[in-house]
């Protein structure tokens, strides 16, 4: 048996077979991780003992302003009520449920110093949803912020191994065991569990957008991997800079952009409990932020509103979690003067493995595999296609999928390869160019096409503000391309309009590509992730021509 300071086993008992595993690759000299590996000491604590406990690390709306030391002081004081209080055995799963706060990312290291394994979840699940996470992880402790105590209330009946919850974040009438009041009796030190480089710290579940979701199981070399993969060779943060932006810390992207790497070069985070793109940008200009992360959607709304905001502190600017359209880049490019880094990341992988630099940004392109990945696209036998050719996204690194007992294992990887259920093409220069999800490509009249690149055609004309585009049964051609158009105001949805797009569509791409049908709609559905979510559109579009 190989070395684990969990005495609770579940996670490794639940490891999919090693012949589920994708290959892993630690081939950069970074990525040498010694056998025993704690990524709280590493991203926390280490700071305070350099002598940099006095950084600013961590702000938050409620004018919290906490340096490293005080993070450290308060994930110790939490970690100490994890296992005194709530019995916490490592290895054991902590729920955590609340918004982006400093209070949310001392929970996250606490329960990391403890040796526990953090399952954080989206403020928006309700009981349902975190009582499929709960079941599924077996989770017996939670954290939760006590505006959102009823859902979990609700998910608990169901629930049985969930035995320990307390709440932060509490008014001051909530009474006296709520967990700062029970924090504030527990000394500041405490010595973090020798957790294996190995041992599971989190299970991030998929914002998948259909069936049940799927539990990643990710270890603290792996949060390091990220840190030491992305960030210093293509974000390049400093010391002194000031991260921003909307992802939640339950959603991966948000965990290392705003918690996770600005703390691997001591830099500070903002953490916004409400971070709509109209709250963004207030808060850029109010905490002079110098590194945005949001997802293309946010820019595309906060570029015609930058002009009312002094947001001349903006350095970097991050876009995940969606296809980044040409439009898009240009229209930030134009209102900021800042080329967004698109990077393309998934819960499977942690974090982002396909980017570049701004000096290297191709419009309508990925990037290329980020140092440390390797990336390929395969046809539906597993062989390497050439370039040009679309097929399917493979991809290799430190990190991989793992998912928690979950037969959807064997889907995602094929030869040692991540298969991400993207549909890529190589293109000129090695470049990576998203063409949509496997199972959205539309065929009509027997072509393939791509819902994103009839989006990214129409998102250049002025009068279309957001749009999304799926197929539509039809008889004659087997589906036709359906697009849905939220316009910018003051333009008018009529018959002439739909003309008007429909041209311009065929203008830019070959014809058979142009959208037959056009609805106008004042809204597009989302995930809390930014995510269009196609397969609602489609019912939609079953609904209505049935
Ligand atoms: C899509 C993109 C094109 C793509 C994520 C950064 O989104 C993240 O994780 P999820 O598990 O979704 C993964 C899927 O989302 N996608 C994400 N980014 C891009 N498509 N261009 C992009 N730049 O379909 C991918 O397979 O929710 C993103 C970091 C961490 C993450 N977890």
């Amino acid at each position: 048996m190989t070395y684990t300071a969990h005495l609770d086993t579940f996670a490794r008992d639940h490891l999919p077979p090693p012949e589920q595993w994708p290959e892993l690759i630690f081939e950069l000299p970074e990525l040498q991780f010694p056998e025993r590996l704690n990524c709280a000491s590493e991203l926390l604590d280490r700071w305070v003992s350099e002598g940099q406990g006095e950084r600013l690390c961590l702000q938050g709306d409620r004018g919290e302003r906490w340096t490293y030391a005080d993070l450290q002081a308060r994930a110790n004081c939490i970690a100490h009520v994890l296992v005194q209080d709530m019995g916490l055995v490592p290895g054991n799963r902590v729920l955590l449920r609340g918004a982006n706060t400093p209070q949310m990312a001392a929970c996250w290291f606490a329960v990391q110093k403890a040796g526990g394994i953090a399952v954080a979840t989206m403020p928006m699940l309700r009981g349902g949803e975190l009582s499929q996470v709960i079941q599924k992880a077996e989770v017996s402790h939670a954290l939760c912020d006590a505006r959102l105590i009823d859902e979990l209330r609700a998910a608990q009946v169901q629930c049985p191994t969930l035995r320990e919850i307390r709440l932060f974040n509490c008014s001051s009438e909530e009474g006296t065991d709520n967990l700062e009041a029970i924090a504030a009796t527990k000394p500041a030190e405490f010595s973090n569990v020798d957790t294996a480089a190995d041992d599971c710290c989190l299970i991030a579940f998929t914002s998948g957008t259909t069936g049940k979701p799927k539990g990643c199981m990710h270890f603290h070399r792996d949060v390091m991997a990220i840190c030491r993969c992305w960030p210093p060779h293509v974000l390049k943060p400093q010391p002194d800079d000031v991260f921003i932006g909307s992802p939640p810390l339950a959603f991966t992207f948000g965990l290392g952009g705003l918690l996770l790497f600005p703390m691997t070069v001591g830099a500070s985070a903002v953490l916004l409990e409400k971070a709509t793109p109209d709250a963004l940008l207030p808060a850029i200009a109010k905490y002079r932020a110098t590194v945005c992360f949001t997802a293309p959607t946010s820019y595309r709304v906060m570029a015609p509103q930058l002009p009312q905001h002094d947001v001349s502190s903006l350095r970097k600017c991050v876009s995940a979690g969606e296809a980044l359209p040409a439009a898009t880049r240009a229209l930030w490019k134009d209102a900021s003067g800042i080329e967004l880094i698109d990077g393309i990341g998934a819960t499977e992988l942690l974090h982002i493995f396909i980017s570049h630099e701004e000096s290297t940004a191709k419009p309508g392109a990925t990037g290329k595999p980020v140092p440390g990945y390797r990336a390929c696209v395969l046809d539906d036998e597993g062989q390497v296609l050439p370039p040009g050719q679309i097929g399917r996204l493979a991809v290799k690194g430190p990190t991989g999928c793992r998912y928690l007992a979950d037969p959807r294992q064997a889907n995602y990887v094929l030869k040692g390869w991540n298969l991400t259920g993207d549909a890529y093409l190589v293109g000129d220069e090695g470049y990576f160019v998203y063409q949509s999800r496997t199972d959205d490509m539309i065929i009509s009249g027997g072509y393939n096409i791509a819902g994103p690149e009839v989006e990214a055609a129409l998102l250049l004309h002025p009068a279309v503000a957001e749009c999304g585009v799926v197929g539509q049964a039809d008889e004659a051609r087997g589906q036709i391309v359906k697009a849905f158009v939220v316009l910018r105001s003051g333009q008018s949805a009529n018959a002439e309009m739909v003309k008007t797009l429909q041209d311009f569509v065929k203008a830019q791409l070959a014809p058979y590509k142009y959208p037959r049908a056009i609805e106008f709609t004042n809204q597009l559905p989302r995930t809390e992730t930014g995510k269009l979510q196609r397969f609602r559109l489609r019912s939609d579009v079953a609904v209505k021509s049935s």
